[in-house]
């Protein structure tokens, strides 16, 4: 038994897309996931898409009765982006959008749940990708008369804010890559200017909060930044520079902006970037440059880290030749192979379970970013399936006592933890089959009928007691 650290808040969380459905309801107009899951062939694994997945659009009260149950201090959800603004612009403000969220809201409140808001995970309104989206830097401006708008509806009863969800999974795999929405393919150039746009769009944000919002509203914003751990796979010189490297070029390049005292993109990778441009035959870096303005402009603009970690990798350039990724491309950038240890895997084959990442992980933000206050925005473990998920209830008890030791031994600032995700949903190119719920959604039910899993029952206990019981496994009535 460990009792679980004075103050520490736990919650779970969810994103509009993969759980709203409704998604032409009211006057909503497409994001930039409905036209990707639309296309012909449909590019997501099983054909899925979340027009309807869990449908808490009509179904939140069933949500809001689970998170109840289970004693969670907080919900961390999102705003649909063209579910509250359908023209992506702020000239009108949808009636059923802003209602579904403020029902939301105040039975969160009613219920005594702490309501956390995400302004942006990945449902961009198509109008604005047509635009360019993040790679048109007036993104800026959209952004944060979106964010204004948002602190000026629910800002009176909600005091927790996240910018953007993840900038890497938006720039690397979807303007990069085409793993995600828009699925643009253009990697080495459109996932650094989308990192730099992310990056002054998150801090305008924050500046519009802090001078016009926080006076009254008192609340804090931050950005979440996904902090998977790199390291090198040994301790040669050449596998500890490549870890390094693979480090700064997955969380770095966002949080340093961000969170160091100096400011702009990390050394490793402007240095990786223009190197590695010039033998190409590029006339300056792929890798945009920020003023001395703008490095200012979004330097100290998160009241708090939040951290999403699901894993580890291991690095090493020792087996890596360049051809082996397209050129340009930002794992060429990277320029080192990650390699798979004997680690115990998951039922989703690439989830390996390495607790003590998650502890170096916290306190590479320690040291990396100023020591900041962390909010554990996300952890969470895949399966395929099944209400009696021991497997999932293994990996949060590993990985909570690792977190439990960065806190006490290691001495982060972690504020609080978030449990991905509350139930089944839309799992993004994996599509349906993904399973990362505390509950196990039927999806083929019109009801889209919740039930919970061991995992769910567990938290519930470690909730209530207020410890973490490295035994106990509950048995489902
Ligand atoms: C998050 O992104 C999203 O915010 C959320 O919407 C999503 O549903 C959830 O995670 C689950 O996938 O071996 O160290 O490379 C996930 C980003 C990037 C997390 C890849 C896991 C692999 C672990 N993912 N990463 S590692």
């Amino acid at each position: 038994m460990r009792k679980l650290p004075n103050g520490l808040k736990i919650g779970v969380a969810t994103a509009s897309y993969q759980i709203e459905g409704g998604w032409n309801a009211g006057d909503k107009t497409p994001s930039i996931w409905d036209t990707h899951c639309h296309k012909e062939p449909c590019p997501i694994k099983d054909n899925t898409s979340g027009d309807d997945t869990c449908n808490s659009y009509k179904y939140y009260k069933r949500d809001l009765e689970m998170i109840k149950f289970l004693g969670f201090d907080f919900y961390r959800f999102s705003i649909s982006w063209p579910r509250l603004l359908p023209d992506g612009f702020t000239n009108k403000i949808s009636e059923s959008g802003r209602e579904y969220y403020n029902n939301l809201i105040n039975g969160l409140l009613e219920n005594n749940i702490e309501p956390i808001i995400t302004l942006y995970h990945w449902d961009l309104p198509q109008k604005l990708q047509e635009l360019g989206g993040w790679s048109n830097p007036l993104i800026i401006d959209w952004f944060g008369d979106y964010a204004a708008v948002a602190y000026q509806l629910f800002g009176d009863r909600v005091k927790t804010w996240i910018t953007i969800n993840e900038p890497k999974q938006i720039g690397v795999f979807g303007y990069g890559m085409t793993r995600m929405a828009p699925a643009l393919n253009i990697s080495g150039i459109a996932d650094y200017i989308t990192a730099k746009n992310m990056v002054l769009a998150h801090a305008r944000a924050w500046h519009i909060y802090d001078k016009q919002f926080r006076p009254t509203q008192k609340g804090t914003c931050g950005i979440t930044i996904a902090t998977d751990f790199r390291v090198g796979v040994s301790d040669s010189h050449d596998d500890v520079e490549a870890g390094l490297d693979a480090m700064d070029f997955e969380v770095g390049l966002y949080s340093h902006p961000i969170f160091t005292s100096k400011g702009g993109f990390p050394e490793r990778v402007i240095k990786r970037v223009a190197e590695k441009s010039k033998e190409q035959g590029y006339s300056k870096s792929r890798l945009p440059e920020f003023t001395d303005e703008e490095i200012e402009y979004a330097k100290g603009t998160s009241d708090f880290y939040g951290f999403n970690h699901y894993s580890t990798k291991f690095f090493t350039r020792d087996t890596y030749t360049p051809g082996k990724h397209p050129i340009p491309s930002y794992d060429d950038d990277i320029g080192a192979d990650f390699t798979y240890l004997d680690y115990e895997k998951g039922a989703v084959p690439h989830v390996t379970v390495i607790p003590h990442g998650i502890r170096k992980a916290l306190k590479w933000v320690k040291e990396n970013c100023n020591n900041p206050p962390i909010m554990i925005t996300e952890n969470g473990f895949a399966t395929f399936g099944g209400l009696e998920d021991i497997d999932r209830i293994f990996y949060f008890r590993k990985y909570l006592n690792s977190i439990f030791d960065a806190i006490e031994i290691d001495g982060c600032n972690v504020t609080s933890y978030t449990v991905w995700s509350l139930m089944d949903n839309f799992e993004w190119d994996s599509g349906l089959s993904v399973k990362f719920g505390l509950f196990e959604v039927d999806f083929n039910d019109e009801k889209k009928t919740r039930k919970a899993r061991l995992s769910a029952l567990w938290f519930k206990r470690l909730i209530k007691t207020k410890c973490l019981d490295l035994e106990h496994i509950p048995e489902m009535k």
